[in-house]
C-alpha cells in the first residue's frame, strides 16, 4: 500500500490521524513518505501524538490557573523516564489508531516503538520513583510538577570489551535527533547568581545583600506528563543552563577570544552531564552547582506563579508543598529562606514558619557514605549567603536544642547542621529534617531504621509523629499494561473487567484469586510467560548471538552494581551451581532443572569493585556457555546497557527474580514490585520492600533466606575481632572463591581484590549467608519442579500486587503531607 492508498480510509479517526502523520512527514521532517524508515515513522509519529498532548496539556494548566488550587512539587535530581511514545499512546487511548495508521502507511507499530532513545536522566531507583510518580499524580488528576535538570548527556552508555569483559563508558546524547517531547520555554528563564560576597545589614533583621559574582541564565524546558483516562496532563519543568551573554564582550575586544568564551563554558557546563554515582557523595563543586542552579531556578518559578495569585506571602506554605527527592535539593530549604528574608523582607521566625510549613522530605538511603556533607569553604565560596543562613539557622535551631536538653554538649554536637573537622562541613540530612514538616523513609523497615539509626536525636526533640513511611510503588500502566500487553489482556478478561478500571485500582487484581485452580487460566498464564520468555531470547540471541532455551528457569537480577545488592553472592552462586553439575554423570544432570540466570546492570565509573565484579559474571558466562558438559543445563548472560526499555523486556520474561542485599541495606527496592506484579516469583532477604511483598502474598509465596536486620552489626563485629576462616564458615563458599582463584575464568589474579571483600572484612556479610542462599535457590529448583504448584505462585503473586502501586503511595503523600487535592480539567 502506498501512502495514498492509506489517506482514503474508512474509518472516521484514522484518515486524521494519517493525514497527521503524512503531514509531519512532509513539513516538520521535510522528507517524502514513499521512502520512510522507521527512524522518520516514528519521528513523525512522535510529533503528531504531541500535537494531542500539548492542547490538553494547555488546557491543564490553565484550569490549575484558574483555579488555582494548592500545588505540590516533586524536587528530584533525577527522572528516570524512558521511552514515551508508546507510553503517551496509552495514556491517551490512541494505541489501537495509531497502529492501524501506521501499518496503513506501510510500519509495524512495535518496529516504530523502539525507535525512540531513552531519556534516562537518573541512575536507578530513586529517578525512576520520581518517573512512576509523575504519571500517578497526572493520572489521579492531581496539581503536581516536577522541577529537574535537562542533562545534555544523560547516564553513560554501558559497553563490555570484548577483550577482557570489563565495562566501557560512552557518552549517552540523548538529544541527537530532536526531542519530541519537550517544549522549549525561551521566555521562561531566570538569572541564578554564584559566588559574589553578601554583607549583612548589621540591623538585627538577619537580612543581608547579596551581590557581584556569575550570573547564569536557567532555561526552561517542559516535558508533558499524560495522565492515564484523563485529559489531565501535568508537567515536569527541566532547566537548561546559558551564559547570561553569549561571551565575555570586555575580554573578546581586549583579544582575549579564550577567556572571552570560558564564562560562558563554565555556564554551559552546569547542566552538561548527569553524575553517574548513587550511594557515594564526592563533594565536587559542580555537583553543588548543578544542586543550587537547580533549586534556586524552581523556587524563582514557583514565587512568580504565587505572585500572581495576589495573596500575602504569610500564605505561601497554604498554596505551595515542596518535596525534596533525597537531600539533592536540600538548598531550596535555605534559597527560601533567603528570598523571604533578604527580598520579601519577612521577619526571620515568620519565614521559618513559612519554610517549615513548606518542605518535606524523603530519604532514600541509610548507607552512610551516601549522606551529602559539603564543606564549609566551598559552600562560603560558592554561595556566600546561604552560608551564612546556614549558620544563623543553626544557631537558633542549636539554642531551642539547648533549652530543651541543657547543658548536653554531646547531643548539640551530633545535631548541629555543622559537622567540626579540617575543614567543618554542612550536614544536609540534618538541615532537610530540620527544615520540612515530615519525614518519611521509602518501605516500612527502611523507615524504622530512618528513626533508630539516622536521625534517633531528632526524633526524641520533635517527637514521632515527624516521622513516618510511604511505602514506594510501581506504576502498572508502564509496568504490566505496557511492558506485558499480554498478561494485560489475560487480566482483563479473566476479571471481566474493563483495564481502565483494575489499571486504576490495582487492588481490583484479588479478583485473580477465584481463578487460581482454574486448570484452563494456568494454562493460558503459564503461555503468557512463555510467550515473554521468548520474546527475550530472541532479543538474546540477535544482541549477544547466544541461544536461549525459553524451557529453562529464566533467574534474574538486574538492578545498579554495588556491593550492598550482592550481585557477587549471585555469581558466586552461580558457579556453585556449575561445579556442582560438572562433577555429576550425565544421567544426574538430566535430573536438574535447567536454568538460564540473567544479569544486567551499570556500575558507577569509578567503583573498583563493583567494575570488576562485571568482569567476573562476564567471563564466568563465556566459560559456562561453552561448556559442553553443562551448557544444555546452565547458562549464563550479562546483557549490556540496562535501561528502562530493556527492563521493560525482561521483567515479564522472569521466573525468578534476585533481591538479595545485606538485610537493612536496601531502602525498599521498586524492582521487587515489577517482577511480582508480572508474575514472577521473589528470592531475596528480609529487606526493604521484600518484607511487605511477603506480607501480602504469603512467606510460602516467596524464597527467603540470610540473617535478619539485627544479626548484620554483631556479625560484622564478630568478623573484624574474632575473625573465623571461610573454610570454617561454609566451606562451600570456600571452595567457589578458591575455583575463581585457581584462574579458569582469567589468570593472573585479576579478582583477588573482589575475592579478598569475602575473604577479609566481608562487610555485606557473604560468608554468614552464603548456605542459606544455596538453600533457598535448592527450595526453588524443588519448587519449579511441580508446574502446576509453581503457576499457582505465579498467580497469586500477582494477584496481591495492588498495594504497590505508586497511585496508592502518591495518594498518601497527598492526604498525609501535601494536603492537595485532585484537580480534574473539565471540557468547557
Ligand atoms: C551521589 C549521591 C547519591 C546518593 C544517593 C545519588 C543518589 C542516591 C540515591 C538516594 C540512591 C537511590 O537511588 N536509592 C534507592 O532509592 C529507591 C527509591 O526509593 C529505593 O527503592 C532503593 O532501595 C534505594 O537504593
Amino acid at each position: 500500500k502506498t501512502w495514498k492508498d492509506a489517506m482514503r480510509g474508512v474509518h472516521s479517526e484514522l484518515p486524521e490521524v494519517t493525514k497527521s502523520i503524512v503531514n509531519h512527514v512532509q513539513t516538520s521532517l521535510a522528507r517524502a513518505p514513499y521512502n520512510l524508515d522507521d527512524l522518520g515513522a516514528y519521528q513523525a509519529a512522535a510529533l503528531s501524538v504531541r500535537d494531542n498532548l500539548i492542547v490538553n496539556w494547555n488546557s491543564t494548566q490553565l484550569h490549575y490557573t484558574r483555579k488555582a488550587p494548592k500545588r505540590a512539587y516533586y524536587l528530584s535530581l533525577e527522572f528516570l523516564m524512558g521511552r514515551t511514545l508508546s507510553n503517551a499512546l496509552l495514556n491517551l487511548g490512541l494505541q489501537p489508531t495509531y497502529s492501524t495508521s501506521l501499518s496503513n502507511l506501510g510500519f509495524a507499530l512495535e518496529d516504530v516503538l523502539v525507535q525512540e532513545r531513552d531519556a534516562a536522566l537518573g541512575n536507578g531507583g530513586l529517578g525512576r520513583l520520581a518517573a512512576c510518580y509523575l504519571d500517578s499524580s497526572a493520572t489521579q488528576e492531581l496539581p503536581l510538577w516536577g522541577y529537574g535538570l535537562r542533562y545534555k548527556y544523560g547516564i553513560f552508555q554501558q559497553l563490555i570489551n570484548e577483550h577482557d569483559g570489563s565495562q566501557l563508558e560512552a557518552p549517552d546524547p540523548w538529544l541527537e535527533h530532536q526531542n519530541p517531547w519537550e517544549l522549549p520555554r525561551l521566555d521562561v528563564t531566570y538569572e541564578i547568581r554564584f559566588y559574589g560576597s553578601a554583607d549583612r545589614w548589621g540591623d538585627g533583621s538577619g537580612r543581608a545583600v547579596w551581590s557581584g559574582g556569575q550570573e547564569v541564565l536557567a532555561v526552561a524546558y517542559d516535558v508533558m506528563i499524560p495522565g492515564y483516562g484523563t485529559k489531565n496532563t501535568n508537567n515536569l519543568r527541566l532547566w537548561e543552563s546559558k551564559p547570561k551573554r553569549g561571551f565575555d564582550l570586555q575580554s573578546f575586544n581586549a583579544g582575549d577570544y579564550e577567556r572571552a568564551v570560558e564564562t560562558s563554558n563554565s555556564a554551559a557546563a552546569i547542566t552538561s552531564v548527569l553524575y553517574p554515582n548513587d550511594h557515594t557523595v564526592f563533594g565536587k563543586e559542580l555537583r553543588l552547582k548543578q544542586q543550587y542552579f537547580w533549586t534556586a531556578a524552581s523556587l524563582a518559578d514557583m514565587m512568580r506563579r504565587f505572585k500572581n495569585l495576589e495573596k500575602p506571602i504569610s500564605e505561601f506554605a497554604e498554596y505551595n508543598a515542596i518535596q525534596l527527592n533525597d537531600t539533592h535539593p536540600t538548598m531550596a530549604i535555605v534559597e527560601l529562606m533567603r528570598i523571604l528574608v533578604d527580598e520579601e523582607e519577612v521577619p526571620w521566625d515568620q519565614a521559618w514558619t513559612i519554610v517549615t510549613n513548606t518542605f518535606f522530605f524523603t530519604n532514600h538511603t541509610v548507607l552512610p557514605e551516601a549522606l551529602e556533607k559539603w564543606p564549609v569553604p566551598l559552600m562560603t565560596h560558592l554561595l556566600p549567603r546561604h552560608m551564612q543562613l546556614i549558620f544563623d539557622i543553626n544557631m537558633l535551631f542549636l539554642q531551642s536544642v539547648e533549652k530543651q536538653f541543657p547543658g548536653d554538649r554531646e547531643r548539640l554536637a551530633r545535631m548541629s547542621l555543622i559537622e567540626e573537622g579540617f575543614p567543618q562541613s554542612i550536614r544536609m540530612a540534618n538541615l532537610a529534617v530540620i527544615g520540612s514538616k515530615k519525614v518519611n523513609g521509602v518501605a516500612e523497615l527502611h523507615s524504622d531504621l530512618v528513626k533508630r539509626n539516622l536521625f534517633p536525636d531528632f526524633v526524641e526533640f520533635y517527637g514521632q509523629s515527624k516521622f513516618a513511611n510511604v511505602t514506594n510503588g510501581i506504576t502498572p500502566r508502564r509496568w504490566l499494561d505496557q511492558c506485558n500487553p499480554a498478561l494485560s489482556e489475560l487480566i482483563t478478561t479473566t476479571l471481566n473487567l474493563p483495564r481502565e478500571v483494575w489499571l486504576k485500582d490495582l487492588f481490583k487484581l484479588e479478583g485473580l484469586l477465584k481463578h487460581v485452580d482454574d486448570a484452563k487460566f494456568q494454562q493460558r498464564w503459564a503461555a503468557v510467560k512463555r510467550q515473554n520468555k521468548e520474546r527475550l531470547s530472541n532479543f538474546v540471541e540477535k544482541t549477544l548471538g547466544i541461544t536461549v532455551d525459553a524451557d529453562a528457569m529464566f533467574d534474574v537480577q538486574v538492578k545498579r552494581l554495588h556491593e550492598y545488592k550482592r550481585q557477587t553472592l549471585n555469581i558466586l552462586g552461580v558457579i556453585h551451581r556449575y561445579t556442582t553439575l560438572k562433577s555429576m554423570t550425565p544421567a544426574e544432570r538430566k535430573k536438574v532443572v535447567k536454568k538460564a540466570v540473567f544479569f544486567a546492570g551499570k556500575a558507577a565509573p569509578g567503583y573498583y569493585i563493583a567494575k570488576l565484579t562485571i568482569r567476573l559474571i562476564v567471563n564466568v558466562a563465556r566459560v559456562i556457555n561453552e561448556d559442553p558438559d553443562t551448557k544444555d543445563y546452565l547458562t549464563l548472560f550479562f546483557l549490556p546497557d540496562y535501561s528502562v526499555s530493556l527492563a521493560e523486556l525482561l521483567i515479564p520474561a522472569s521466573d525468578i527474580s534476585q533481591h538479595i542485599s545485606t538485610a537493612g541495606t536496601e531502602a525498599s527496592g521498586t524492582s521487587n514490585m515489577k517482577f511480582c506484579l508480572n508474575g514472577g516469583l521473589l528470592v531475596g532477604t528480609v529487606d526493604g520492600a521484600n518484607i511487605e511483598i511477603a506480607e501480602e502474598v504469603g512467606e510460602d509465596n516467596v524464597f527467603f533466606f540470610g540473617h535478619l536486620t539485627p544479626d548484620v552489626e554483631p556479625l560484622r563485629y564478630q568478623h573484624t575481632y574474632h575473625p573465623i576462616p571461610v573454610e570454617e564458615k561454609s566451606p562451600a563458599l570456600a571452595a567457589v572463591l578458591n575455583t575463581v582463584s585457581s584462574g579458569i575464568f582469567g589468570a593472573d589474579g585479576i579478582y583477588e581484590p573482589l575475592l579478598n571483600t569475602v575473604r577479609q572484612g566481608d562487610f555485606y556479610i557473604l560468608t554468614d549467608d552464603f548456605d542459606s542462599y544455596i538453600k533457598a535457590l535448592e527450595m526453588v529448583d524443588e519448587a519449579y519442579a511441580d508446574r502446576t504448584e509453581w503457576i499457582k505462585k505465579s498467580i497469586r503473586t500477582s494477584a496481591k500486587m495492588g498495594k504497590f502501586s505508586s497511585d496508592r503511595a502518591i495518594q498518601d503523600y497527598a492526604q498525609e503531607y501535601w494536603n492537595i487535592e485532585s484537580t480534574k480539567l473539565v471540557e468547557e
